[in-house]
This record gives C-alpha cells, sequence and structure tokens, in this order.
C-alpha cells in the first residue's frame, strides 16, 4: 500500500540525501572559529511540520542548516555520540571561561563548602539565566542545528549547566551514570524512548591531571538496564579522549559515561542539553527570578519561545 505521496517519502530521507556546503564563513567571520582548526561541513534538512491541518494549504516548511555531514550524525545515532575537536576557539572560549568563573565566585564559597570524601565538584546551573554569553549559546548553531538533525526542528532547552572540578582533599569524579532515566522493564507497548542532545564543552584541555570523560559507545539504545551503581572503575569497550580546550563531545542523554577524577589541575565544563519541546526541563536547579530569559522572552522569535519552554507543546 502506498501510504505517503512523493513529497513526503523526499523528506522522509531528506536527511541523509542533503547537500554538503561549506557552513564555517560566518562563525569565521564573527572571529569565533580559525578556518584551518574547525572544518565545519553543513547540509540542509528541509522538515514540514504537520500541524496546520491540511485545509490551510501551508506547507509550513522549516530548512535547518545542519553543522554536520550525514555520515557524522550516523555515526552519532550508532554510537551515541560525536566528537568535535575546538568548536570553541580564541575570544568566544575565552568568553566562557571568564563567564565561568565570574558566577563560580558568585555562587560557590570554598571556605563553607562542605566536603565529603568524594563528590562531583561544583555544578551551577540555569547559566542562560545569569550572562548573556551563556543566553547566546543556546542558539549556537554548530550545536543547536545538529539537535535539530536528530530530534527534529521543534526543541526545548532541557538544560546548561557548569560543573568545575579540581584537585583536593576530596575526590571530584563521576560515577557510570545517564542522564533519562525513565526507562522501564516491561517495556510497554506505547513506550516512548527518551532522547536528548547533550553537548559536553570542554573550557580546559581534557587530560588525565583534568579527569578524562569515559563514554560505553552504543549504551544509549540499551533500554532494559542501567549502569551499575557508583560505578567508578571501568566497564568493558568504554572508550575516552584526551583533548584540547574548545572540543565537545555531543551525546546522546543517556549514553553510559563516568569522569576521572580531577587530580592536577582545575577543570571547567559546560553541559548544554536539548530535548524534544514536548519532555520537559532537567529537575536539577532552580531558576533565578527575574533571569536574563525573562526579559529575553518579551520580544522572542518562536525558536527562543520554544527552546524556552512557552511554546512547541501539543
Ligand atoms: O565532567 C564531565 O566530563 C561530565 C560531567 C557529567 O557527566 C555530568 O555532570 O552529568
Ligand atoms: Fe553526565
Amino acid at each position: 500500500m502506498q501510504r505517503v505521496n512523493k513529497e513526503y517519502a523526499e523528506l522522509d530521507t531528506a536527511w541523509i540525501q542533503g547537500e554538503i556546503a561549506s557552513g564555517r564563513d560566518s562563525l569565521v567571520e564573527a572571529g569565533w572559529i580559525d578556518d584551518r582548526e574547525y572544518q565545519v561541513n553543513t547540509h540542509k534538512i528541509k522538515y514540514q511540520i504537520l500541524n496546520t491541518h491540511q485545509k490551510s494549504r501551508t506547507k509550513n516548511f522549516r530548512d535547518v542548516e545542519a553543522h554536520a555531514t550525514p555520515e557524522e550524525l550516523k555515526q552519532l545515532d550508532l554510537s551515541g555520540y560525536l566528537l568535535k575537536e575546538r568548536m570553541f576557539q580564541s575570544e568566544h572560549l575565552d568568553q566562557l571561561r571568564e563567564a565561568v568563573d565570574k558566577l563560580f565566585e558568585a555562587e560557590v564559597d570554598l571556605e563553607k563548602r562542605e566536603t565529603r570524601e568524594r563528590s562531583w565538584g561544583p555544578i551551577l546551573r540555569y547559566l542562560e539565566d545569569k550572562d548573556p554569553v551563556f543566553l547566546e549559546l543556546i542558539r549556537y548553531q554548530p550545536i543547536l542545528s545538529i539537535a535539530k538533525a536528530m530530534m527534529g526542528p521543534i526543541l526545548r532547552l532541557r538544560g546548561l549547566s557548569s560543573r568545575i572540578s579540581f584537585p583536593g582533599e576530596e575526590i571530584q569524579s563521576a560515577p557510570y551514570h545517564q542522564h533519562l532515566r525513565v526507562n522501564q522493564i516491561p517495556r510497554p507497548p506505547w513506550f516512548s524512548d527518551p532522547h536528548s542532545l547533550d553537548a559536553l564543552i570542554y573550557l580546559d584541555d581534557l587530560n588525565e591531571d583534568a579527569g578524562l570523560v569515559y563514554l560505553v559507545p552504543g549504551s544509549h539504545a540499551w533500554q532494559d538496564r542501567e549502569p551499575p551503581y557508583r560505578q567508578y572503575d571501568p566497564l568493558d569497550d568504554e572508550v575516552s579522549f584526551a583533548i584540547p580546550a574548545g572540543s565537545v563531545v555531543l551525546m546522546h542523554g543517556n549514553l553510559w559515561h563516568r569522569t576521572g577524577p580531577t587530580v592536577g589541575t582545575r577543570r571547567r565544563m559546560l553541559i548544554l542539553s536539548y530535548t524534544p519541546s514536548w519532555l520537559c526541563r532537567s529537575p536539577h536547579g532552580t531558576k533565578p527570578e527575574d533571569g536574563l530569559t525573562d526579559a529575553a522572552l518579551k520580544n522572542a522569535d518562536q525558536e527562543l519561545r520554544e527552546l524556552l519552554g512557552v511554546e512547541g507543546k501539543t
């Protein structure tokens, strides 16, 4: 039975047929990347949103210029992660570091901080409400466009946080975990698989001193298991990377991951996370009163309204 017309059939495969073009010019122009160090290949995906009823005759297309090749997206889908080295450089990287340092200063009192034998280290949340650099970051196309390529163009921000860890008496590392812990057994027939694209943005060199990140490729698709409790030690098949500051690990939110302890040098990173608009924001953290997003929403376009969760529901 032929169920789709030709136009829809073309849309179905658009994401692997897209045209390859260079998308780095605007980033180079803004002084955000050096084109000798960061190669960006983009391809266009034409989405049609089916929310206006046939009667209206509006096509309701939304184009996404995905900052990745179709092969990279395929790899992200299958292995659950994609490494983008030196995505942030020069001034842009400096701005992010400065903004994290300022917030750390404002929110963390090291003298009063209660320490334990081990912890993840301080985590700051709702960054987009606290500094314009972060409010701008939630629309940074090299990341947001890949999220739209994987989950469709109607997305919301799940969270923007920063983890800052440092050497000391307290061991600072993260055991194996995943971010969307809603799977259950048995799997109900109408269960909606949880999806998010989480960008781990490393603001300092990632090495053994800082504490590497470890991932288990393919584990985002294991819907019948969860990582072992307080697993700080290696698991079979895990991979890790030593990567320069400004590099980004894009991963599915349910990929099993952990970090090694921060032993030699302070380590700053951001987690920028997106989900389909009809899922909810991360439950962690408290939105500050009169945050930057309140003002931004007053004359926000549709993308920002969706990202901030006031539009995009059915
Ligand atoms: O610090 C890292 O490399 C990852 C941190 C992390 O997984 C988290 O905070 O959820
Ligand atoms: Fe994590």
